[in-house]
């Protein structure tokens, strides 16, 4: 069975699926939950959603409890697969962040934000880089220092609710971490009590140490975080996050998750590749959402440990949520003109892989060698892909013509 929602009447070839699906099965285009039709009319027992999110048949891990859930246990996790399946994909457009390049100092807030992840969600509280889910694209030349002031003015109340619950196997319904929900787990208060501090990493970047947002150096609000950065190395993909000792797995859920920093320099000038509005990057993570008491969700964010085991200590499986957000967005798409485009793709979720495939506007899988290069030039990219596997913190690139008549249009 495909999860792949066939695209809506008003997407044509000149919408590009900006979606992706979750390595272990699914298809591609959305993401390891069961949104959209298809995935409603589906009944009885689900293999197909049997596979865990890191790519290993459930039936395959040890001492599974396969209890149904009884009574209010029962209707509570109906309801969450129910609201699993309210939030249509490829309705919002895709973000793109707003682009900086600073000459030589920079200054980013850490700031609160209310923000909407899908049209049919209340906005989201949101502790974030300037006020955007994904904060901003920040472009330097190399060799060129940068100095950057962020600055923490958080406040408030910790945006996301945690619980910790065990593990519970129902083969009539979605995994626990793939439906959104509870699951009847009190909200914890040592995260609910947590002070908004962070500290900003950037990631790949050759900094001094002092430099670096070593996990230690805890910034707290009204204070900033000054930092350096020679920018000395070739031209690449980086990315900022929170990096906070013992809670960066929950900072990076506030919305502190992941900003684009990109080194320039002559050799990337040299290979002429699609820029300005047609360099577009896609940033993709998962976030599990929290319902109310009637199952409709709140907009707010959940943080849900599943204990998989308890002795002789607790072990908690890494994050993994229902709902695949590509620059902060739940399942958007992109309008795009036919002509060749270069995608900057980073997986910041904290545990998910993603298989990421080119799709036609069928559902099918575009073909090997349908793509083109942009031009016949010396130094032209070799390489573009139409699948590719994308783990955590990893990186790629792509140049694309999202229309399947060859050559450059
Ligand atoms: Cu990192």
């Amino acid at each position: 069975m495909s999860f792949m929602p066939k695209p809506r009447s008003g997407l044509g070839r000149r919408h590009f699926l900006a979606g992706a699906g979750a390595v272990g099965g699914l298809a591609i285009g959305v993401a390891a939950a069961v949104p959209g039709a298809s995935a409603a009319r589906a009944a009885g027992p689900r293999p197909d959603l049997m596979t865990a999110a890191l790519g290993t048949p459930v039936r395959d891990l040890p001492h599974l409890p396969a209890t149904r859930p009884a009574g209010a246990g029962a209707a509570r996790v109906a309801r969450a697969a129910a609201a699993l399946r309210t939030l249509r994909p490829f309705l919002d457009p895709l973000p793109i962040p707003r682009v900086l390049c600073p000459s030589g100092t920079l200054t980013l807030p850490l700031e609160r934000a209310r923000v909407r992840l899908h049209r049919a969600l209340p906005a989201t509280r949101l502790w974030t880089y300037g006020g955007s889910h994904l904060g901003p694209t920040i472009e330097v030349r190399r060799g060129r220092r940068l100095r950057v002031a962020w600055e923490n003015h958080l406040e408030g109340d910790f945006p996301v609710t945690a619980v910790r619950v065990p593990f519970a196997y129902d083969p009539e319904q979605p995994l626990m971490w793939d439906r959104p929900g509870r699951e009847g787990g009190a909200p914890r208060k040592e995260v609910a009590a947590l002070p908004p501090w962070a500290v900003v990493h950037l990631h790949g970047a050759v900094t001094g140490g002092g430099n670096d947002g070593w996990a230690e150096n805890a910034v707290s609000p009204g204070h900033v975080q000054p930092a350096e950065y020679p920018n000395d190395q070739p031209a690449g993909h980086f990315w900022y996050h929170d990096h906070a000792m013992y809670i960066t797995h929950l900072n990076v859920m506030t919305g502190l998750g992941a900003g684009t920093y990109l080194i320039r320099d002559e050799e990337e000038d040299a290979l002429d590749l699609p820029a300005g509005e047609h360099e577009i990057p896609l940033v993709f993570y998962d976030r599990n959402l929290d319902p109310d008491e009637s199952g409709e969700l709140t907009g707010d964010l959940l943080y849900k440990g599943i204990v998989v085991a308890d002795d002789p200590y607790e072990l908690v499986r890494p994050f993994t949520g229902p709902f695949t957000l590509v620059n902060g967005v739940i399942w958007p798409h992109l309008d795009v003109e036919a002509r060749w485009y270069r995608f900057r793709v980073l997986n910041a979720a904290n545990n998910r892989p993603y298989r990421l495939r080119v799709v036609d506007e069928e559902g099918e899988p575009i073909p090997a060698g349908a793509f083109l290069p942009p031009s016949p030039r010396p130094n032209a990219p070799t390489c573009w892909w139409t699948s590719a596997h994308c783990a955590g913190a990893g990186r790629a690139w792509s140049t694309r013509c999202p229309n399947r008549a060859p050559g450059p249009t």
